[in-house]
């Protein structure tokens, strides 16, 4: 891959309204990425391999648990910073941005909101340093969009519960050393378990073959007959709207994190345009190029203005559903399209590992389905305006 020459587009001064503390955590990230993610993720991602080296520089600029209180091990930063954190690792890689973005909001986050002190203090300090690397278990294979459907259950057996069923699609799961597993218990309600590897009964099967997100590992979660401690429930939350609850904060964070995927792009075609020469100019000359690149640069700043936003609201505690729904879906929409534009504008140079356009195009393909797909989010926005859900 080419040295990474990126420089982040900032077309209405959004800089002018980031704190000192922003710019310090987004730099920090900015440079860390450029440093030890962008010169090895290509071969990584080549070789379908997850780069496990570099959960210590994770974890150095904050990536594990932003908004996690300090005394528990986190950067007790807030919500913008979280997002701008995100941002700038997914501008290296979505499948980096997607290790981040499980330990933080979906292993870290409910461990903190709906755990004991006893979890808290057992779990969060050595998730924050990636000493520990954790999963996050909803998705079966019968139940994606419908989670509410689960059919993963466990037992009350005295002294412990018996835990059997299946995950599929579980982000880190090959190398997780704790999964947090939603699960239905006798009466049908949902409940949140830490499950810890070595734990009889329970394996983690890699998912190979992917064309998206190479650099990331996916697999699944098999519970047969796992003896679960009853310490290891989480007490704090039950029922969907448990799981749901974490899915809002990472959700936040993809809102961000596409943001940095397209600006990477965009940045590439637009350095491209105008060193390439073409009919005796350069293609940035040329009006059909330059209505590409305009459209691109129009699309990330409306993105950036949406995701700032929505960090004040999240800040604030008035951050719904609903309007985090809108911002990942528009966000990611707007990075997969910008990524084919961009592929385009690079013509052939385009479809190689040389430049980064093609690796985000095809992993924005998985980002654009987790989390929520694409319909879903629209479903929820429909829902929301309407007042009738038009899921069922
Ligand atoms: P519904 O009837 O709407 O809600 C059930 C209960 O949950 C409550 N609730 C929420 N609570 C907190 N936060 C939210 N965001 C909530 N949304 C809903 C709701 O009030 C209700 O509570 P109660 O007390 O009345 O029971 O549920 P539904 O079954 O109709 O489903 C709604 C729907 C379709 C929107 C939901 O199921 C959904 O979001 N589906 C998409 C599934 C999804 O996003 N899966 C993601 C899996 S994790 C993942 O992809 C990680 S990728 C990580 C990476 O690598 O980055
Ligand atoms: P389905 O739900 O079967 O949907 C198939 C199609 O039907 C979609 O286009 C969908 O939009 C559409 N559809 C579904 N319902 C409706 C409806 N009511 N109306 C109209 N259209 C509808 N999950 C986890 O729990 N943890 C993880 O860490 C995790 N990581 C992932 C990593 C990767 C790389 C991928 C690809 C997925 C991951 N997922 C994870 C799972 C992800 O959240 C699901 O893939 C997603 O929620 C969609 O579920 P599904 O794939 O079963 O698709």
């Amino acid at each position: 891959m080419r040295p990474d020459l990126f420089e982040a587009p900032d077309y209405y001064n959004l800089d002018d309204l980031l704190s000192e503390e922003h710019l310090l955590v987004r730099d920090a990230a900015r440079q860390w990425v450029k440093r030890d993610i962008s010169p090895i993720i290509e071969e990584y991602a080549q070789k379908a391999e997850f780069p496990t080296q570099i959960l210590k520089g994770l974890a150095e600029i904050g990536a594990f648990g932003p908004y996690i209180p300090e005394e528990y091990g986190g950067a007790g930063l807030d919500q913008i910073s979280y997002g701008l954190i995100m941002q700038e690792i997914e501008r290296g890689d979505s499948g980096v941005r997607s290790t981040a973005s499980v330990q933080s909001s979906l292993v870290m986050y409910p461990i903190y909101t709906y755990g004991t002190e006893e979890q808290r203090k057992k779990y969060l300090p050595k998730l924050a340093t990636g000493e520990l690397m954790g999963c996050f278990g909803l998705t079966e294979p019968d139940h994606g969009s419908n989670p509410g459907g689960m059919t993963t259950n466990f037992k009350d057996k005295g002294d412990h519960y018996l835990l059997n069923g299946a995950k599929l699609w579980i982000s880190n799961s090959p190398f997780a050393d704790i999964a947090i597993v939603w699960a239905k218990n006798e009466e049908g309600r949902i409940h949140g378990l830490i499950v810890e590897r070595g734990m009889e009964g329970f394996s983690t099967p890699e998912t190979h073959n992917k064309w998206s997100l190479r650099a990331s590992a996916t697999g699944e979660l098999i519970f047969d007959n796992v003896k679960v401690p009853k310490e290891n429930l989480l007490p704090g939350k039950n029922g969907l709207g448990a799981p749901l609850g974490c899915l809002d904060s990472a959700r936040y964070g993809i809102a961000w994190g596409a943001i940095g995927a397209a600006m990477d792009c965009y940045d590439t075609a637009l350095r491209y345009a105008k060193e390439r020469v073409q009919f005796g100019k350069p293609i940035a000359a040329t009006q059909l190029q330059q209505k590409k690149l305009a459209e691109m640069i129009t699309e990330i700043t409306k993105a950036q203005l949406l995701a700032f936003r929505l960090g004040q609201l999240k800040n604030e505690g008035r951050a719904t559903t609903a309007q985090i729904s809108m911002a990942k879906r528009n966000n990611v929409e707007m990075a997969i399209k910008i990524a084919r534009e961009a592929r385009q504008v690079l013509g052939g140079m385009g479809i190689t590992g040389e430049y980064s356009i093609m690796r985000h195009m095809m992993n924005l393909e998985s980002v654009i389905t987790y989390e929520g797909t694409h319909d879903i989010h629209l479903l929820i926005t429909g829902a929301d305006i309407t007042g009738h859900q038009a899921f069922k």
